[in-house]
């Protein structure tokens, strides 16, 4: 028997249907350039609160990958432009995988408008900045999370499920990081709903686009290994975006890709973004990149986290950091000596 949800779990669950039921209006949003996880938890609960006969408008500051665009309401989301036109006025606000409220970029002036903002989320760190925090790090993904108040309310529906199931399978990069037994139950559980595993894995990852490609192409050509800190990165410049059309959000194919490189125990890119230079990290065999992005104030997982820098050249953002991952090792080795 596979224990589902601790008693503070269960305690928050209870809580946050409560308040659910309690209120008609609510605004969902999620993290900048949203990944499978957020986006997924956001549009299973449209579902299940349009279900309710609630009032729902998801909010996010930038679209996400189209290759969600499969996903049920995808064309429902709104930016925070179209947003302020529609003069909602929100009781609830639901924010999903994010550690701070930083992370929600724009719209979290319009969540703030709420009277009860509800926090679920996953990552280390994360600075408790809704009135109710349901943070467990020890989850595969805020999906995980979600199935269980969607059991709670009981509104688990095969639409319901595809989002969540999709929402397990991607931060978890299909199966192969940060889950345990539990997930595996809650997969089952979801795909007992009659979902297509097949079909959604398809959808997900047999839909890149060209740009995509092209962007990875890029990426490769231009990969640096360095065997004495076993890191392994690459660097993606507003010129290159430019070239291939590939989108922000494309990148995430660049890291799944370098994560597979046998000798890389971290591996990065680096972005040029208009003011910043961002990083964004992986790591395994418990190397916490969390606590190095913390060092340049980022955050996020153990073995998947991020920072930027500002007013400085990408060139000299790559140098700094590669000098600190130097000297790291080095401290690492006097301590063995
Ligand atoms: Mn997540």
């Amino acid at each position: 028997m596979v224990m589902y949800t601790s008693n503070h779990e269960r305690k928050l669950i209870d809580k946050i249907c409560s308040e659910i039921e309690k209120y008609n209006n609510f605004i969902l949003t999620t993290h900048q350039l949203p990944d499978g996880d957020g986006l997924s938890c956001e549009l299973a609960f449209f579902d299940m609160l349009i279900n309710l006969g609630k009032n729902v408008v998801i909010v996010n500051e930038f679209s996400a990958r189209p290759v969600f665009n499969f996903l049920p309401y995808f064309s429902k989301i709104v930016n925070p432009e179209i947003y302020r036109r529609l003069r909602f006025k929100p009781d609830v606000a639901i924010v999903f995988d994010c550690s701070s409220k930083e992370r929600v970029g724009r719209p979290f002036e319009d969540i703030s408008d709420a009277r009860v903002i509800i926090n679920i989320d996953h990552h280390e760190g994360n600075t408790l900045f809704g009135d109710i925090n349901l943070v467990s790090c020890d989850r595969s993904s805020v999906g995980e999370i979600c199935f269980l108040i969607a059991k709670k309310l009981g509104c688990l529906n095969e639409k319901v499920a595809e989002c969540l199931y999709v929402a397990i399978l991607t931060d978890t990069g299909s199966f192969r990081h940060h889950f345990d037994m539990r997930t595996f139950d809650v997969s089952e559980k979801l795909l007992q709903t009659g979902i297509d595993p097949e079909t959604i894995a398809d959808n997900i990852y047999h839909n890149n686009s060209v740009s995509c490609l092209r962007l990875l192409g890029y990426a490769l050509s231009n990969l640096q290994y360095d065997d004495k800190i076993r890191t392994a990165w690459t660097v993606l410049t507003g010129d290159i975006y430019r070239r291939t059309r590939a989108l922000e959000q494309d990148t995430e194919i660049v890291v799944d890709m370098l994560r597979t490189i046998k000798d890389a125990d971290i591996i990065f890119i680096v972005k040029e973004k208009k003011r910043e230079i961002k990083f964004s990290l992986r790591s395994r065999k418990g190397i916490n990149v969390r606590r190095i992005a913390e060092r340049f104030g980022g955050g996020g997982h153990n073995n998947a986290a991020g920072f930027s820098f500002q007013g400085i050249s990408i060139e000299q953002a790559v140098l700094r950091f590669l000098r600190y991952l130097r000297s790291r090792q080095q401290e690492d080795k006097d301590l063995d000596d």
